[in-house]
C-alpha cells in the first residue's frame, strides 16, 4: 500500500527525557529540583514521570508507572527562560493557567527544539478551547 507523509501534520503525542523542574505551584514559588523525567505529550496533556534513565520499556498504565505530575497546557505558555531562570543551556519557560511554572531542559539542541516547537504548536493548536 501507499504511504502518504504529511509534513504540516502537527504531532498530539510525543515523548522522550527532559530534565524538570517546577519553579511555581499555584502561584507559589517552591524550591528548583530538577530531575530526569520521561516526558509524554497526549493531545494537550504534558504527563512527567520520574526518570528511570532513558528506558523505552517505561509505560504509564502499568504498575510502576504513574505519572508524577501532569500538566494541561490549554492556555498556557511556552518561551525560552531568560538566563537569570537557570544557568543551564537550553531552558524552556512552561506556564500553565493554573499557575504552575516549569522548567524543562535538555543538553542536546534538537531534542529541545523539537520539544519547544511541540509544545509551541500544541498551545496554540488548543488555544480556544
Ligand atoms: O535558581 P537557583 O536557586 O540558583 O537554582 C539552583 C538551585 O535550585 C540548586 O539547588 P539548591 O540551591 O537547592 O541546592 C540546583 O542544584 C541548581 O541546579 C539550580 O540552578 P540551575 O541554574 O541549575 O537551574
Amino acid at each position: 500500500s501507499t504511504y502518504v507523509l504529511d509534513l504540516n501534520d502537527k504531532p498530539s503525542e510525543k515523548c522522550g527525557v527532559l530534565n524538570v523542574t517546577k519553579v511555581t505551584v499555584n502561584g507559589k514559588k517552591v524550591r528548583k529540583n530538577w530531575t530526569s523525567s520521561w516526558t509524554v505529550l497526549q493531545g494537550s496533556s504534558l504527563l512527567f514521570a520520574k526518570g528511570q534513565g532513558s528506558g523505552t520499556s517505561w509505560k504509564f498504565g502499568g504498575n510502576q508507572s504513574k505519572p508524577e505530575f501532569t500538566v494541561d497546557l490549554r492556555g498556557g505558555s511556552v518561551d525560552w527562560a531568560s538566563k537569570d531562570k537557570s544557568s543551564k543551556k537550553h531552558v524552556i519557560e512552561l506556564k500553565t493557567r493554573q499557575g504552575t511554572e516549569l522548567l524543562i531542559q535538555s543538553e542536546i539542541d534538537s531534542v529541545i527544539n523539537d520539544w519547544y516547537r511541540v509544545l509551541t504548536d500544541t498551545i496554540s493548536t488548543h488555544a480556544w478551547e
